[in-house]
């Protein structure tokens, strides 16, 4: 059984979300997704995500591409989840392309998806703050 691991934030989940994680599970037939904690998103991704950790994590669980859900607490956990894990491949978005080679590459293949154009957490949060309040 060829096993699949990603992290990510995956705060306000879209449709650049779901398509990252069904291309990932194509790639073989086990998926854990990684998803970070709040105190992580907050502290050394500079992300304040609009979601809390468990809201965020129960989603992911939910879609039919994931088959476990664990906390991304640090930037290096990584290696020893693809170790402890016995991981084949890391995949990511390719907005981090090269990011993760020297510390993976010896472990596991790494494998950089593109991006879904055109959507991002960020730009929903954009538009929606733009929206009138009499409104939202
Ligand atoms: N993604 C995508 N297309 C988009 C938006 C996101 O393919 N339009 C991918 C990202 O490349 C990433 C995953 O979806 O692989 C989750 O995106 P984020 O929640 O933004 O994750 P990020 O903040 O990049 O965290 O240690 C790695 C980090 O935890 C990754």
């Amino acid at each position: 059984m060829k096993k699949i691991i990603t992290y990510g934030t995956f705060d306000l989940f879209h449709w650049g979300h779901l398509e990252l994680l069904r291309r990932a599970k194509a790639l073989g037939q086990h998926l854990t997704v990684a998803v970070s904690t709040d105190e992580f998103a907050e502290h050394d991704k500079s992300k304040a995500c609009a979601r809390p950790y468990l809201e965020r994590a129960a989603i992911v669980a939910a879609i039919r591409y994931v088959d476990c859900v664990i906390p991304e607490v640090c930037w290096e956990q990584k290696g020893d989840d693809v170790r402890e894990r016995d991981i084949d491949v890391f995949v990511i978005g390719d907005d981090w392309e090269g990011c993760f080679d020297d510390l993976l590459g010896s472990l596991c293949d790494v494998v950089y998806l593109s991006r879904t154009p055109d959507i991002s957490t960020s730009g929903i949060k954009h538009t929606l703050s733009r929206v009138p309040s009499t409104l939202s």
